[in-house]
C-alpha cells in the first residue's frame, strides 16, 4: 500500500519519487510506504494553501463550521476502519483506539467548527477619548506537526483550531504513524473541503518537517513532540518572529496520600501509568507514595498490573506494541540503567516474544521499579513507555518537592479526600494541569499545556482560537 500526499486538494506521489518504509509495530514488518516528501512538495503544498487563503478566510466562520461539521461526521461513519488503522500503524490496542482516539478526532474537528460560531472580540470603551475594538483576524498560511502516540487524535486537535480560524493549513504527521491522516485527506476531499485549504505533506521530520519551519510563508507553528525537537524547533522559527505554540515531554508526578478513595486510586493510576503503553504525554510515570501506605501500595498495585493482558494489539488486550524498534530499545536501555543502579524492578522489566504473527513486534512488559533516588535519571528523564517508578515521601513539603523537582512541568495527579490540602498543594505544583481524583479528563475548553521544559503555549478553547489569529486593535476617535 502507498499513501499519498493531500496537496491543492488532490492525493499525489511525491514530486522526487522518494518513499519511505512504514512498520507495523506488533509485527515489525513494513506494511506501507510513504512519500519522504522535500522541499518541491512543500513548495506546492504552500503555493495551494497560500491561494486557498482568501477565499477560506472570506468564507465566514458559518460555512467553515458546517465543513467541518461534515469531516466530524464522515469520521463517525468511518470510525471502525479508522480504529483498524490506527491500532495497526502505532500498536495500540483496537479497543482503545475505538474508545479514545478516533471518536476524540471527530469531537475535536466537532468542537472547534462548533466554537468559531461563538466566538466574540473585545472593546474598550476609553470614556470620552476613544472606543477600541479589537479584531482577531485569521494569519494566513500556518504549520502543524504532530507526533505518534495519538495520531489522529492529536493531528485533528491542531489543525481544527487552525482552520476554524480562517487559517489553511500544512500539516505533516509522524512519519511513524501515517495512516489515519491519510485516511482524513480522503474523508476531507468526500466532503468538499475546498482545495488547497489543508495540506498533508508525509515525510521524515528533518526534512520535511524541518522545511516547514524554516519556510518564510509559514507564519506560526503548532507542534507537539520531543522536547528536544522542540529546542530545535524554536531555534529555528524563533528568529524568523514565528507564532509558536510547543507541547512537549513530561516527567509527571501522581501524588498519593494515605486518605484517598484507594479503589478509585488504584485503577486509576494502572491506567494513568500504562495506558497506550505508557506513551501519552500525560501518564504519570512517577509514583510519588505517602510512606503510610507504600507497602500496602506496592502489593496491590503489583498486583493489579499483572492482571494486565499484553498481546496482539488488533485483538482484547490490554498493552499493545511500543511504537517502534528504536523507541524498544530506549525503553529497554532505561530499564536496564535501573538493574545496574540497584534498583528493584517489583514488575516486569523484560521485552516480550510472542507467538506467531505478533513474533517479531515490539513489546515490553508493564515495569514497576522502585529503590531509585528522585534525581536519577530514571526519575528525570521521560522514558514515554510502560515503565513507572515508585517514590515514597513522608510529608507533603517533600512531596511538592519531588513532584517539582525534574525539567518538565506538564501534568500532575493528586490523591487525597482533603480539600483544603488539595487547593495547598495544586496552587504549588509546577504543572499547567493539575488533576485531582481522577487522570485524564478532559474539557476542551480548558487550557491545555505544559511550564518549564514541558511546552510554551497553551492549547485548547479560546487558547488555541486566540493563538491561530491576530488581534489587531481599532481605535475610533470618539
Ligand atoms: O519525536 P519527535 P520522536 C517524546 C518521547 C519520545 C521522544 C522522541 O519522550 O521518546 O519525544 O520521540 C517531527 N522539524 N515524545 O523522536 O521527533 C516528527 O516527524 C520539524 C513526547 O519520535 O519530536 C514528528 O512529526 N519537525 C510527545 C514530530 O516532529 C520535526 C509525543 C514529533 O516527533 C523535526 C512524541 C524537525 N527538525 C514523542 N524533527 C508528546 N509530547 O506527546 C522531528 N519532527
Amino acid at each position: 500500500m502507498k499513501l499519498l500526499n493531500y496537496i491543492n486538494g488532490q492525493l499525489q506521489e511525491p514530486v522526487k519519487g522518494q518513499w519511505l518504509d512504514n512498520i507495523e509495530p506488533a509485527t515489525g514488518k513494513v506494511y506501507s510506504q510513504i512519500p519522504a516528501s522535500t522541499a518541491d512538495d512543500l513548495a506546492q503544498a504552500v503555493a495551494a494553501a497560500g491561494a486557498a487563503f482568501p477565499a477560506w478566510a472570506a468564507t465566514g466562520a458559518a460555512e467553515r463550521s458546517t465543513i467541518m461539521l461534515r469531516i466530524a461526521d464522515l469520521i463517525e461513519q468511518h470510525q471502525e476502519r479508522l480504529a483498524q488503522a490506527e491500532s495497526q500503524d502505532n500498536g495500540k490496542p483496537i479497543s482503545l483506539a475505538r474508545v479514545m482516539d478516533i471518536p476524540r478526532a471527530a469531537a475535536n474537528m466537532r468542537f472547534f467548527a462548533t466554537a468559531i460560531l461563538h466566538q466574540s472580540t473585545e472593546t474598550h470603551y476609553n470614556e470620552g477619548h476613544s472606543l477600541n475594538y479589537t479584531l482577531r483576524q485569521p494569519i494566513g498560511v500556518v504549520g502543524c506537526i504532530s507526533p505518534w502516540n495519538l495520531p489522529l487524535y492529536l493531528f485533528t486537535w491542531k489543525i481544527a483550531p487552525a482552520l476554524a480560524a480562517g487559517n489553511t493549513v500544512i500539516a505533516k504527521p509522524s512519519e511513524i504513524t501515517p495512516l489515519t491522516a491519510f485516511l482524513f485527506s480522503e474523508l476531507c476531499i468526500e466532503a468538499g473541503l475546498p482545495a488547497g485549504v489543508l495540506n498533508i505533506v508525509h515525510g521524515r521530520g528533518t526534512e520535511i518537517g524541518q522545511a516547514i519551519i524554516e519556510h518564510p510563508k509559514i507564519k506560526a507553528i503548532s507542534f507537539t513532540g520531543g522536547t528536544a525537537t522542540g529546542k530545535t524547533i524554536a531555534a529555528t522559527a524563533a528568529p524568523m518572529f514565528k507564532k509558536l505554540s510547543l507541547e512537549l515531554g513530561g516527567k509527571n508526578p501522581n501524588i498519593i496520600f494515605a486518605d484517598c478513595n484507594w479503589e478509585e486510586m488504584l485503577s486509576t493510576t494502572v491506567r494513568s501509568s500504562f495506558s497506550n503503553q505508557g506513551q501519552i504525554c500525560l501518564c504519570g510515570s512517577r509514583i510519588i507514595i505517602e510512606r503510610s501506605v507504600y507497602e500496602r501500595f506496592k502489593t496491590d498495585f503489583v498486583a493489579r498490573v499483572k492482571q494486565l493482558r499484553i498481546g496482539d494489539p488488533s485483538t482484547d488486550v490490554n498493552v499493545g506494541a511500543v511504537v517502534s524498534a528504536g523507541h524498544l530499545d530506549k525503553i529497554m536501555g532505561y530499564i536496564n540503567s535501573a538493574r545496574q543502579q540497584g534498583a528493584n524492578i517489583l514488575s516486569g522489566g523484560t521485552r516480550v516474544f510472542l507467538d506467531g504473527r505478533c513474533a517479531e513486534g515490539y513489546f515490553i512488559e508493564p515495569t514497576i521499579i522502585d529503590g531509585l533516588s528522585a534525581d536519577c535519571n530514571l526519575n528525570q528523564e521521560e522514558i514515554f513507555g510502560p515503565v513507572v517508578t515508585l517514590i515514597p515521601f513522608d510529608t507533603e513539603e517533600e512531596a511538592i518537592a519531588i513532584a517539582n523537582g525534574t525539567q518538565y512541568g506538564l501534568a500532575a495527579t493528586l490523591w487525597t479526600q482533603d480539600l483544603t490540602r488539595t487547593h495547598r498543594i495544586a496552587e504549588k505544583l509546577e504543572s499547567g494541569i493539575v488533576w485531582v481524583n481522577c487522570w485524564l479528563v478532559r474539557d476542551l475548553r480548558t487550557p491545555f499545556g505544559g511550564v518549564k521544559s514541558s511546552g510554551v503555549g497553551r492549547e485548547g478553547g479560546w487558547e488555541a482560537l486566540k493563538f491561530f489569529t491576530e488581534a489587531k486593535n481599532v481605535c475610533v476617535k470618539l
